[in-house]
């Protein structure tokens, strides 16, 4: 099992714009906090924050994200010139990306609830928070993957049944291979993102794997819940979601679960 430092990532890499600049922190608040500050400051695009630990991870909406040690706690600093409705993107890319590196390293099977989520066996395996700044200039895609954590230092009653990879698999994990082949497979589909055609293949692939698309969810979008059957999400990444009456709404963001009918 390769090292999983700054080294030893920087050695397997082999990326020509993800992670070719790496910063590595014992500790820190939160990898999307340092690599807001430093897209703010203009360092290159690409950049990569990683921590050990965070100590005040977050989620959407500032919730609390639990990062002990042994998790991948990242941060990629991207410029993908999109219009503003377009960004979420971005967080496709990203959670198409973790969820095959780990069935190119782990052979699980990983599956995505909308927008950004990776799950095993229908447990929460890794959350992605994207934030835009700089008037659209730069896009932060913060990547957290539960990886060699114990289930016990996981948050207690998680809005989702959370899990890690070694709690699945029952043994720790190759960090320094899973993370370099989620910056792989997020360089391949960053490219995508950034062309007319290259962003089909990104739905596409997000499709192949989603695990709440033709089933009946609930949807707090706003302070308001929706129900209905989420059919497909459109070219932008919002959920598409027929209600009972027939009627089909756009989702931009918002928290789904399952519903168990
Ligand atoms: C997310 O938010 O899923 C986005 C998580 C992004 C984390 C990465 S780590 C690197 C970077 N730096 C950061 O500070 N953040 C990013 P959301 O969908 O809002 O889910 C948050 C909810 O998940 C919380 O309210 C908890 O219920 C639950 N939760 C907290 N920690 C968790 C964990 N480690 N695994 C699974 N669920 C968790």
């Amino acid at each position: 099992m390769e090292e999983y430092t700054r080294d030893g990532l920087a050695s397997r890499l082999g990326t020509r714009l993800i992670g070719r600049h790496l910063r590595w922190h014992d500790s820190l608040s939160s990898t999307n906090d340092l690599a807001r500050n430093l897209a703010e400051i203009g360092v290159p695009e690409g950049t990569v924050i990683v921590a050990e630990e965070q100590t005040a991870g977050r989620g959407r909406h500032g919730r609390p994200w639990a990062s002990p040690r042994g998790g991948i706690w990242l941060s990629v600093i991207l410029h993908p010139g999109l219009a503003p409705a377009d960004t979420p993107l971005v967080g496709l890319a990203a959670s198409t990306a973790t969820a095959r590196a780990i069935r190119q390293t782990l052979g699980l099977l990983a599956r995505l609830k909308w927008p950004n989520d990776v799950l095993i066996e229908g447990r929460k395996v890794a959350g992605i928070l994207v934030e835009a700044g700089g008037d659209g200039l730069w896009v932060v895609a913060g990547i957290g993957i539960n990886a060699n954590i114990d289930q016990g230092a996981l948050p207690d009653r998680p809005a989702y049944p959370a899990t890690s990879l070694l709690a699945v698999t029952g043994r720790p994990v190759d960090r320094c291979e899973l993370a370099c082949a989620l910056l792989r497979e997020l360089e391949h589909r960053y490219e995508e993102v950034r062309s007319e055609a290259g962003r089909l293949g990104v739905l596409r692939r997000w499709r192949e794997m989603a695990d709440t698309l033709s089933r009946a969810v609930r949807v707090e979008a706003s302070g308001r819940v929706l129900e209905g059957v989420a059919t497909d999400i459109d070219d932008t990444g919002a959920l598409l979601l027929r209600q009972r009456n027939g009627t089909v709404r756009r989702v931009v963001a918002g928290d789904l679960t399952v519903r168990e009918v």
